[in-house]
């Protein structure tokens, strides 16, 4: 496996501003010299040492989804609806068509949900796929 290709910082802002709590998770294990600050080199070293054990990395994946799950599922029934996505692409400026498009690249089965599977498969994609037109490195929307 190779180094994480997307721009690491842009998901440790993500997680920071979103998941207080799961912050200060990361930094209990990345902050390697206990300074309070996750610097870009720890998180390089974090993200390699994540990538680079698969047995890690499966965990950080179903963690991760987990997080990403309960973030956009705001009427918590388990299933990611367009709308439900709306509210999460907001955040990010998108109109309402590149929306739509995007929901329909999650979908990857077309019913109308992402639900939590779909996710799972998203969120490995998104790390490890180097494909842009991959369904999962849209999962944040786009960059
Ligand atoms: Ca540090
Ligand atoms: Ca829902
Ligand atoms: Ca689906």
């Amino acid at each position: 496996m190779t180094l994480l290709h997307r721009p690491s910082l842009f998901i440790l802002l993500f997680w920071l501003r979103y998941c207080q709590k799961h912050w200060n998770e990361l930094k209990k294990i990345a902050d390697s010299d206990g300074n309070d600050e996750v610097s870009l080199d720890e998180w390089y070293k974090y993200s390699e040492n994540i990538i680079n054990d698969q047995k890690q990395f499966d965990q950080y994946v179903i963690d991760s989804t987990s997080r990403l799950v309960e973030l956009i599922d705001s009427d918590n029934d388990g299933k990611l609806t367009l709308e439900n996505y709306k509210r999460f692409f907001t955040a990010y400026g998108l109109g309402a068509s590149e929306e739509e498009a995007i929901f329909k690249k999650l979908d990857t089965n077309g019913d109308g949900f992402v639900t939590k599977d779909e996710v799972l498969k998203l969120v490995r994609e998104f790390y490890l796929s180097q494909d842009e037109n991959s369904p999962g490195n849209w999962i944040l929307g786009k960059f």
